[in-house]
């Protein structure tokens, strides 16, 4: 890169950045007070630095994946945690005193419960984040909703965060900009897009973006439509991500196998991992067959437990001949995703097609989502099986991309066979939910909401 052009792209990153920051500096001066503004549902997030995810099984899968990625431990995992009101602790300045950075300004919204508290600092990892891990969850509003968020950046963080919020327009509404630590910020935007958004961290001014993203930050927010035709019978979100680690001499008690960030590979575009909410092949026990084809008999990749307690592989369970609608959300920061369902076809609802939600784009064999996007598809399995949710650019299945589905008849016995130890009759009909009978849809959802809990799926 020549100086000139070096140079130009500085004025211009520094353009980008003096938006945001003169952003986050007269939001008071041009918007409504958010105090004296009527909402339909309000949403506190924290950004929180927690420490230490597993983002890939403890399994032998030597040859089969890439580098030495068996029980990766990713130390600094990142993300948003939904808390409520209430979960915010103010934090007097003596306790916290100011360091030599912040000037002794106070320039976000400094409020709580409508009442100013200059010069304090406010704290949200408090038991709402206990058991924080990465990606974020996902947030759903109504269309023609008047939407209050809160973000609040836990005082212990080492990094300055921000949120980035792809289903509006407008910077007043869109970007927090950066809030430092132990401050916090609240803004109001009208959901007037149907369809799945990403969101995501964009950093201090986008600096170290594409590291927050990495790290675990994002998730999507779903604007739910108005007078839908045919609505699904269930709801599923599941965030693909790339990404970038190395191995590092940090070490933490308990672990073996700690990776950071690797800036190198990730301007090369040499993901080594890819994760589906949050870790390797997450819902997805094993790949092959029971029998023995001389050098790949089958692979157990991510056991499966029904420990709730325990990490596992255990598969996404959804009805047979029921409309299922699925968020599959890219945040990147590289990979373009092309989504597919192995033994399943799609209608696609998404930003490409006339007012997201309205007209489907039908059968779909696999659809690109691009890194920064979230997409709207739905499938109706039409028999009871395992379905693969995979990206069809195949080197990041290898590494991680993929999950199953297991599709159960919730009208009757489920006449499945047992692989890998895993007996898939069982998994469909057992009384999930505890109410005597098995197999419906309520135990579906109570065997996800209990053993998956990052699906967020949602019964419509
Ligand atoms: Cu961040």
């Amino acid at each position: 890169m020549t100086r000139k052009i070096l140079a130009a792209s500085l004025a211009i990153l520094f353009t980008v950045s003096m938006v945001f920051v003169g952003f986050t500096n007269d939001v008071q001066g041009h918007s409504l007070p958010v105090e004296d503004t009527p909402y339909d549902k309000s949403f506190v997030l924290c950004a929180y630095e927690t420490m230490g995810q597993l983002i890939y099984p403890d399994n032998d899968i030597d040859g089969l994946i890439v580098g030495n990625a068996d029980g990766v431990f990713y130390p600094e995992s990142w993300t948003f945690v939904l808390i409520d009101e209430d979960d915010i602790q103010l934090v007097h300045p003596d306790n916290y005193p100011l360091s030599p950075g912040d000037g002794g300004e106070f320039r976000d919204h400094d409020t709580v419960n409508g009442q100013n508290h200059e010069g304090a600092h406010y704290n949200c990892a408090g038991e709402a984040v206990a058991d924080a891990s990465m990606p974020g969850p996902s947030i759903s509003v109504d269309y023609g909703d008047v939407v209050k968020v809160t973000l609040v950046s836990d005082i212990d963080n080492i990094h300055i965060h921000s949120i980035d919020q792809h289903a509006i327009n407008g910077n007043e509404h869109v970007n927090s900009g950066p809030i430092q630590q132990g401050h916090m910020k609240t803004w109001i935007w009208e959901a007037e897009d149907a369809g799945s958004f990403l969101y995501h961290c964009a950093g201090n001014g986008l600096m170290n973006l594409w590291t927050h993203i990495n790290n675990g930050m994002y998730g999507n927010i779903v604007v739910q439509p108005v007078g839908e035709n045919k609505a699904p019978t269930v709801e599923y979100n599941v965030m693909f991500s790339d990404m970038y680690t190395k191995n590092t001499t940090q070490t933490q008690a308990g672990t073996g196998n700690e990776h950071e960030f690797d800036l190198g590979a990730f301007v090369a575009g040499d993901n080594n991992i890819m994760v589906t909410n949050g870790q390797a092949f997450n819902y997805a026990p094993f790949i092959g067959a029971d029998w023995n084809d001389g050098d790949h008999s089958i692979v157990v990749l991510n056991p499966l437990s029904l420990d709730p307690l325990v990490v596992d592989g255990a598969p996404i369970l959804a009805p047979t001949n029921e409309l299922t609608r699925w968020y599959i959300t890219n945040p990147g920061p590289n990979n373009f995703l092309a989504w597919h369902f192995i033994a399943g076809q799609m209608d696609v609802r998404d930003g490409s097609t006339p007012k997201h939600l309205m007209t489907p784009v039908s059968n779909e064999e696999t659809w690109t989502v691009p890194p920064g996007s979230s997409s709207t598809t739905e499938t109706v399995f039409p028999s009871s099986g395992v379905y693969v949710g995979v990206t069809h650019k195949l080197n990041d299945i290898v590494k991680g991309g993929a999950f199953a589905v297991l599709a159960c008849d919730v009208n009757g016995v489920d006449n499945l066979p047992t692989v890998a130890g895993v007996d898939l009759a069982f998994v469909c009909d057992a009384d999930w939910d505890g109410d005597g009978t098995g197999g419906t849809l309520d135990d579906l959802n109570a065997f996800n909401a209990g053993i998956n809990p990052k699906v967020n799926n949602k019964e419509i």
